[in-house]
């Protein structure tokens, strides 16, 4: 079991603490447009820290809105918060107006610490929620920038003295399923994801350099960019676009060994390989959506690492079934990580033996404490938090990815999961994504309906959709092929790049 202080403020134990033990003049926080030690960031943490406190009126339990792509100044603001005691709500950098103002009303936000570049929206926001009363953005060289503050501002600051299990961090989910939920995480959660699942699973050391494309405010890219890097006194690269043609490049220039990102840009990455010396990765993490086989196998071939699939929620702050690179079944997500418990339960709650298909509950360390949302009651039991995710646990103890709770077809009484066929698909060299669904059929109830997006150099024909059909009939069992295919230019996707199934069957059924 995971056991810390009473007392326990993370920026501490993520920052400070190297500084302490003399490796303040290692890299840590690595951009195209500065690099900063651990010392340079602890005296940048610690200015915005007096700015926060006698500029802006902030005190200890005060929510502070930040608002940037990831380079380092979000870093630093991310963490002078946490360190003066204060809770931080990041939100995507693409939001509109509207959907700041939620959280800003929601968790009661009257700070908002934030990139220029990103101003527009938040003015829009500030004016339909009134409870926000100090804006500083950074990056904007105005007399009241926040580089303007800071410079002026003590580089001294002692952390405020929180408890283990005071709230530093509401995260809200990305509302595929109604209004978006505040997730609160206290300080020695920060520290539980990085002991339990990167200590146990991906093991990371010191000389590590980190790098991904999940934005910050995605608790995916909290995690394995900045939080798993400064356990352990790494170092990571911060990338404002981490596209696949920004990835790849960066990984070679900046010798990165952890990579954290999704399987469809591991699949882009493939894609592009050619020319690109990317043989300094040595651990490449794969969340945010159902890693397929044939991803794994292809990544596999071509640089000999093992992805390792995990899956995780904003609720439970970070990864929590997951397995090590010795221990990887492909195509099973993998082991609750050690600390966590899983198990798969019926519609009532019940647990089911191995072998069944059913919900996905889980329980641990990390989760799941709503703010202020009815849906606590209905989503978390005795602990347990209910998911959306459809798995099957086998004899082993191996948790195998199903579908959303929401994507399973029922077509002619047999049950098929969207994902399954999709990463059949996938294994097409015509396919560049898809999505597959449900659309409404008077006979069958329901027919598998694939969306397609291909590569170049592939037209769209009965011909590719007879030879398609067959590829998957060939795959996985025939009754699961899709019987309607349709051709896109792209898919609908949320902004931390998941496939947005909900837009898709809204489609198909129209
Ligand atoms: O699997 C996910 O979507 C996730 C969500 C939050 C944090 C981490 C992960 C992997």
């Amino acid at each position: 079991e995971l056991q810390y202080p009473e007392r326990l403020n993370c920026a501490v134990a993520f920052l400070d603490r190297w500084v302490d033990e003399g490796r303040g003049d290692e890299p840590c926080l690595i951009s195209p447009a500065e690099t900063l030690t651990y010392r340079e960031l602890q005296d940048r943490v610690n200015r915005i820290c007096n700015v926060l406190v006698h500029k802006l009126g902030f005190v200890p339990g005060n929510r502070v809105l930040l608002r940037s792509a990831n380079n380092p100044m979000m870093v630093a603001a991310y963490l002078a918060v946490l360190k003066a005691g204060g809770v931080v709500v990041a939100t995507m950098p693409l939001l509109r107006a509207r959907e700041i103002a939620y959280p800003l009303t929601k968790a009661k936000i009257t700070i908002a610490l934030c990139d220029h570049r990103l101003a527009e929206e938040l003015e829009r926001a500030k004016a339909i929620a009134p409870d926000l009363r100090h804006v500083v953005y950074w990056g904007s060289g105005k007399p009241n920038s926040l580089e303007a503050l800071i410079a002026e501002a003590s580089p001294e600051f002692a952390a405020v003295d929180t408890a283990a299990d005071d709230v530093c961090l509401i995260g809200f989910t990305s509302g595929t399923t109604g209004e978006p939920k505040g997730t609160m995480h206290f300080h020695r959660d920060m520290l539980a994801i990085c002991d339990a699942y990167a200590g146990n699973v991906l093991r990371p050391e010191a000389s590590d350099r980190f790098i991904g494309s999940p934005p910050l405010a995605f608790t995916f890219g909290l995690g394995g960019i900045v939080l798993f890097p400064m356990r352990v006194g790494a170092s990571t690269v911060l990338l404002e676009k981490a596209g696949p043609d920004d990835l790849l490049p960066a990984i070679m220039q900046y010798k990165a060994t952890v990579c954290f990102t999704a399987p469809t840009a591991y699949r882009a990455m493939l894609a592009k390989l050619d020319g690109y010396d990317i043989s300094s990765l040595r651990k490449c993490v794969s969340a945010g959506e159902p890693l397929p086989k044939g991803t794994f196998e292809a990544w596999k071939a071509a640089t000999n690492i093992k992805l390792m699939d995990g899956i995780g929620a904003t609720e439970m702050l970070h990864i929590f079934i997951a397995a090590r690179e010795d221990e990887i079944r492909p195509g099973a997500t993998g082991k609750p990580v050690p600390g966590y418990e899983a198990r798969v339960v019926d519609d009532e709650g019940r647990t089911l033996p191995p072998g069944s298909i059913g919900r996905l509950a889980v329980r641990g360390p990390t989760g799941c404490r709503y703010l202020a949302d009815e849906r606590q009651r209905k989503y978390v039991e005795d602990g347990w938090n209910i998911t959306g995710d459809t798995y099957l646990m086998d004899e082993e103890g191996y948790f195998w990815y199903q579908a959303r709770s929401d994507d399973m077809i029922i077509s002619s009484g047999y049950n098929i999961a969207g994902p399954e066929v999709e990463a059949a698909l996938l294994t097409h060299p015509a396919v560049a994504e898809c999505g597959v669904v449900g659309a409404p059929d008077d006979e069958r109830g329901a027919v598998v309906k694939a969306y397609v997006v291909l590569r170049p150099g592939h037209e769209p024909g009965t011909e590719l959709t007879k030879a398609l059909q067959d590829h998957v009939k060939a795959e996985i069992a025939p009754y699961k092929y899709p019987r309607i295919i349709e051709y896109a230019d792209a898919l609908p996707r949320t902004q931390t790049g998941k496939l947005q199934r909900f837009a898709l069957r809204r489609i198909a059924q129209e």
